[in-house]
C-alpha cells in the first residue's frame, strides 16, 4: 500500500505542477442557485448558491425574490428529465412575467460560466412559453432552436450546446 500512496502522491505533485493555474478566489460551485435578472441592461444578475438542491438557505432565497416582486421564469437542470441532483438553477425576472419581448440570459465569464455547454433539461414557469436557445452566448443570429414548455431533454444534437437563453411568452 506504501508504495501505492508513493505513487499516487507523486502524480498529484505532478498534477499540482502541470495542473491548470486556479485562481486564489476560486469561484464556489453553482450547481445549485437561485438567480434574479431583469430587462437587459437594467440590472446585473444576482445569485444565491448552495452545495445541495432545495436547501432553506435556496428556498430562503426564493422567498426573498418573491417578496420582491421577482417573478418565476425558468429552471435549468443539468441533467435531462428534471433531475436535479447534478445541478439546478431557477431564474426570477424583476420585469413582471414574461411577454413577447421577454427575457435574455447569456452565459459569460462572469455569469454562470460553469452551466455553459451543460444544460439538458428546463422547466418554464408563469407566462414564460417559448425558448430559444443559443449555441453561443451574445451571438442571437448564430445557430438557435426554439422548444416550447417544460424541456424533458433538448436533444442529441443540442444537449450540452446552450450558452444563452430568450425566454418570452410566445
Ligand atoms: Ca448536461
Ligand atoms: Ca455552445
Amino acid at each position: 500500500m506504501r508504495k501505492n500512496r508513493s505513487a499516487l502522491l507523486a502524480v498529484l505533485g505532478l498534477a499540482l505542477a502541470f495542473g491548470p493555474a486556479l485562481p486564489a478566489n476560486a469561484a464556489p460551485a453553482e450547481n445549485f442557485c437561485v438567480a434574479t435578472v431583469g430587462k437587459p441592461g437594467s440590472r446585473s444578475v444576482e445569485k444565491t448558491c448552495d452545495s445541495k438542491p432545495d436547501t432553506a438557505k435556496l428556498r430562503a432565497a426564493k422567498t426573498a425574490a418573491s417578496a420582491s416582486a421577482a417573478t418565476m421564469l425558468m429552471s435549468w437542470y443539468d441533467n435531462a428529465n428534471w433531475d436535479a441532483s447534478d445541478g439546478i438553477i431557477t431564474w426570477y425576472g424583476y420585469a413582471g412575467n414574461c411577454d413577447k419581448s421577454g427575457y435574455q440570459i447569456n452565459m459569460d465569464a462572469n455569469n454562470f460560466p460553469s452551466w455553459r455547454n451543460r444544460i439538458s433539461s428546463w422547466t418554464v414557469h408563469g407566462t414564460c412559453w417559448k425558448t430559444l436557445s443559443y449555441d453561443v452566448a451574445y451571438w442571437p443570429s448564430g445557430p438557435s432552436k426554439r422548444l416550447d414548455g417544460d424541456v424533458a431533454w433538448v436533444g442529441a444534437d443540442w444537449n450540452d450546446m446552450i450558452e444563452a437563453f430568450s425566454t418570452t411568452s410566445s
